[in-house]
């Protein structure tokens, strides 16, 4: 029998210590008895971490919709295999059970081959969280097809630049989409991005706002009817261990946005084993988590993670604040979710808000509490374990990224005691490091340095999209052999991490990554502005929230200030997403450069927080002065 299931403290230490001494026999043992494969695999793990190239399973043949769909059809068949709440609370439920999931998969993965979709092909993805989402991912898993899905919140500007990245023939999209008491005009946004793909044929769209939008002749086609007719049934594509099943666009702190690629066996046996251990998922259970399948959480731990292990996964269209700041609680009671998994900014978003909108629902489901994508504070933990956990439900504090597919670092909940902020331990097969300023392992308790991995692990991002180079010079040329995370962290004396946030210029905002460059590059574009620099600052709803530094043109100095910072906003929102607005806009003659001419951020960061009592180092710099007139107009 292997470990799949985790259920006391020693056992933990003891798979952990036989993950790590011998990974390719436990890697093994659990693919072997726990997933339905075509054909094995001829050898566990190749990897070289200078080249960088890293397989798993190498040789095996599967695919990941039959084990996430077909396998359960004799003996879960009419057990719900997705919940579909709502944004609108006077919309019923849906409940769409492993048949009909099955089913509906089937005939979306016909309707992309009858639109010349292929194994290997690209796919963009632009949909609200509805279930032709879910549907549209695993349709496209069917046939061997790669999705790239994007965040219905992005800027028609992010979704060209990502379509053409990953040179996209098709897309996927909705009239609208409802989020809270607004409707949003997804169309037109895939319009206006597509003046610019011309690779794009075809637009397949989801009729949900019902909102009137235009239709391109040729090219744009609704696609319910396409899926009445479609065949119920579609055979599944084999595909090697190694194919790439999804692409998903990541900020750096540099550069255009990163097409992570993961392949599909490694990622299916990790985010299902993560999934049942981390969620202590048990058969009948619901699991929630608020996270949108734009992001890797929803791929991970929405989608395929849970469906891979026969769990019943919600879906929540909407907004925490709609029609009240009570309705995820509403939810947990309605549905009467076992498993919560979110984000601390809607943790801190909610315990702003008064009490009696947590305290009116029946919260007695609930077994375990998750959190993911920041740090999250000692208050929020607290407003978490007592009001929502009601001191009865493990929090998780799993820290992982876009890049590592799945959970890295995190409490089995009935397993590992927790402490507040911290993430506690490595996950079995996961072997972290911390490094200090010369490139050296930190060893032993007590100490703080940067986060590393120091072996693969089954689903780890293989490559950036169309750029090899790219991904060894920003994950594995910082210290030879090892994967670079880009965060910082301490382990303390009994071998708990605690993650301390990121080193590089990647901010963190509403959990949402946002690189500096492609914020600057929106504002730069505006015509009053000469440069600008941002960074994070404090914010006590979205951990952090952004500062702009920026500098007029001689041109732009007659100008409004106020309107010319709404301009500025409205720029990021066309280019980046509403998510990259700036908080604060400050105007400045100069920024603090280093010979190099690269900004210091780090001067900037400090007044931003207000927290220029020791500004550091700044015998670098080429320009001190500018230093003073920024603190002494800072907002
Ligand atoms: C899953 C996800 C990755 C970055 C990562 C960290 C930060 C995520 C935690 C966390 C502290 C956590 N993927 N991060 N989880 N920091 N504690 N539990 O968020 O690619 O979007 O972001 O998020 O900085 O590097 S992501």
């Amino acid at each position: 029998m292997s470990n799949y299931h985790i259920k006391h403290l020693e056992e933990y230490y003891q798979v952990y210590r036989k993950s790590v001494r011998n990974p390719e026999a436990f890697w093994e043992e659990i693919a072997e008895e726990h997933f339905v494969w075509r054909k094995r695999w001829d050898n566990v793990l190749n990897w070289d971490f200078k080249k960088p190239e890293i397989k798993w399973f190498e040789g095996a043949k599967l695919n990941i919709t039959e084990n996430c769909l077909d396998r359960h059809l004799p003996t879960r068949g009419e057990k719900t295999a997705i919940i579909f709440e709502p944004n609108n609370t006077d919309e019923e439920a849906l409940h769409i059970t492993y048949r009909q999931l099955h089913e509906r998969v089937c005939r979306m993965a016909n309707v992309l081959l009858d639109h010349g979709v292929k194994k290997g092909d690209r796919v963009c993805i632009y949909l609200p969280m509805i279930p032709e989402l879910s549907v549209a991912l695993l349709a496209c898993a069917r046939i061997g097809a790669i999705h790239s899905v994007v965040f219905a919140g992005f800027s028609s500007h992010a979704l060209s630049t990502r379509i053409n990245d990953s040179d996209c023939k098709i897309v996927l999209t909705s009239d609208g989409s409802f989020r809270g008491n607004k409707s949003i005009d997804l169309k037109g946004i895939v319009d206006k991005a597509l003046e610019a793909c011309p690779g794009v044929a075809n637009v397949l769209v989801v009729k949900r706002t019902g909102s009137d939008i235009t239709m391109v002749p040729g090219r744009d086609k609704w696609l319910q009817p396409l899926l009445d007719e479609a065949y119920a049934d579609c055979v599944a594509e084999i595909m090697d261990a190694e194919d790439p099943l999804f692409i998903l666009y990541t900020s750096g702190s540099t550069g255009t946005p990163k097409g992570m690629v993961h392949t599909t066996a490694g990622y299916m046996v990790y985010t299902a084993y993560t999934f049942k251990n981390v969620f202590q998922y048990k058969e009948n259970d619901v699991y929630w988590c608020t996270a949108d399948i734009g992001w890797i959480t929803g791929h991970s731990y929405i989608v395929y993670g849970p469906l891979a292990n026969g769990a019943t996964t919600l879906m929540f269209e909407g907004v925490p604040s709609y029609p009240d700041f009570g309705r995820f609680w509403d939810v947990v009671q309605k549905h009467k979710v076992n498993q919560f998994y979110t984000a601390p900014t809607a943790i801190r978003a909610l315990a702003k808000e008064n009490l009696e909108y947590v305290e009116k629902y029946d919260l007695s489901s609930l077994k375990v509490l998750g959190s993911v994508g920041e740090p999250i504070n000692e208050e929020a933990w607290h407003w978490y374990n007592n009001n929502v956990g009601k001191k009865n439900s493990p929090i998780v504090d799993t820290w992982w990224q876009t890049e590592t597919g799945g959970i890295m670092i995190t409490p089995i909940p009935y397993v590992t005691p927790t402490t507040p902020t911290y993430a506690t331990l490595p996950f079995i097969g996961i072997q972290p490091a911390l490094m200090d300023e010369n490139a050296k392992e930190i060893k032993g308790n007590q100490v703080e340095g940067r986060l590393c991995v120091k072996f693969p692990w089954p689903s780890i991002a293989r490559t950036i999209w169309g750029n090899h180079d790219r991904y060894r010079d920003t994950y594995f040329s910082a210290y030879e052999n090892m994967y670079f995370t880009g965060d910082g962290a301490l382990r303390d004396a009994v071998g708990y991490y605690r993650i301390t946030g990121r080193v590089d210029d990647v901010i963190i905002v509403s959990g949402h990554n946002l690189g500096t460059a492609p914020i600057e590059d929106a504002i730069n574009e505006h015509p009053a502005v000469a440069e600008s620099a941002i960074v994070g600052f404090p914010h006590d709803v979205k951990g952090n929230a952004l500062y702009g530094y920026v500098i007029l043109k001689e041109t732009g100095e007659s100008r409004d200030r106020d309107n010319l910072r709404k301009e500025i906003n409205q720029q990021i929102t066309e280019h980046v997403g509403p998510i990259a607005k700036l908080d604060k806009i400050q105007f400045v003659s100069g920024l603090p450069k280093t010979r190099s001419g690269k900004i210091m951020r780090r001067i900037l960061r400090k007044i931003a927080s207000n927290d220029t009592s020791n500004l550091g180092d700044t015998s670098t710099l080429l320009n001190p002065e500018v230093v003073q007139e920024i603190m002494e107009n800072s907002l």
